[in-house]
């Protein structure tokens, strides 16, 4: 009888895609092995494919370490934890979950740049504390009339334009290159559209070409009435440069979906309130998580079911 093809799985993935996985194919759980290297010294060949996600990603010593593996399905549109040259030097599929979470990451983001821009969560806590009682909240800027910048005009980020103009936004973007399906207003440079925004939105894939693509230089550019709002990953952002520009007032505030080192978030961020943090809830919706699931096992059985993937890097 033919066996069934063999996962290795890098990282936890959500109990009910895991049963769904394992109805018909065998699942090697990574994070488990007591010693890694022995295992793969052994059992290395057996594996076909590679289940992961954009956060456990899947590192080149691994892949290479792989002599059978023919795919790396990943859950999550971000595939920078993952070696794509490697795997691409082997010859190996790589497939990610883009666009059922578009209109989902870009709630995301809006929801935490109006909680930022409106002090929500301080006015909460201001409000549990009985501070109310005592003094009256103090006023916020408005959100309309402001410049939104979007930094990465892809489809999340023209999710983001699309929304943030029903609140009375005007936006701007840069990019690489210029969209001609867009007839927002474009910036050649970053530094140039940071000094013209009043909200900065980071929403550029991640990995080496975007590595702190906002630092010091680029926060200042900002400006002390600016706030920046990181929906992308936290590597886009210079983290300890961010804190010292929110203690020092560089900058007048951030919502935070994404950080450094997940799920560990700088003291220094946790003590400040022109913060907003989350917990990396971009796509946390069971509507979605559904369907990036759906889309994740139709890569699955696409690759070792029908020989094509359905939506590869
Ligand atoms: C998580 C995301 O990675 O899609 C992405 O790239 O950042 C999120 O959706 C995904 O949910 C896996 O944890």
């Amino acid at each position: 009888a033919q066996t069934r093809p063999q996962l290795l799985m890098i990282g936890p993935l959500s109990p009910s895609l895991t049963e769904r996985i394992a109805e018909q194919y065998d699942i090697h759980r990574y994070w488990e092995l007591a010693d890694a290297d022995a295992w793969l010294g052994e059992h290395a060949g057996r594996i076909d494919g590679i289940a992961t996600s954009g956060v456990f990603g899947a590192k080149a010593e691994l892949i290479e370490a792989l002599p059978n593996l023919k795919a790396i399905i990943s859950f999550g549109v971000g595939y920078d934890a993952i070696d794509v040259d490697a795997a691409n030097k082997r010859g190996v599929t790589v497939t990610n979950t883009p666009g059922v979470l578009d209109n989902c990451v870009a709630d995301t983001a809006v929801s935490i740049l109006l909680a930022l821009g409106r002090r929500i969560c301080e006015a909460d806590r201001f409000v549990r504390a009985g501070e109310w009682q005592k003094n009256r909240f103090p006023l916020s800027g408005s959100i309309g009339g402001k410049v939104c910048g979007i930094v990465g005009m892809g489809n999340i980020g023209r999710a983001i334009a699309q929304r943030v103009e029903a609140f009375g936004m005007t936006v701007a973007y840069h990019n690489r290159r210029r969209r001609d399906d867009v007839d927002y207003t474009y910036h050649e440079t970053l530094e140039s559209l940071l000094q013209a925004c009043d909200y900065a939105v980071v929403v550029v894939p991640g990995g080496s070409s975007t590595d702190k693509l906002i630092g010091a230089e680029q926060l200042k550019a900002l400006g002390s009435k600016g706030y920046l709002v990181n929906i992308a990953r936290g590597s886009v952002v210079d983290e300890p440069a961010l804190v010292e520009a929110l203690q020092n007032g560089t900058i007048a505030g951030a919502a935070l979906d994404v950080f450094a080192d997940e799920p560990n978030v700088p003291a220094a961020l946790l003590a400040l309130d022109n913060v907003v943090l989350t917990p990396h809830i971009g796509s946390g919706t069971h509507e979605t998580r559904q369907a990036m699931a759906d889309l994740f096992f139709a890569n699955l059985d696409g690759v070792f079911k029908h020989g094509k993937a359905v939506t590869p890097v």
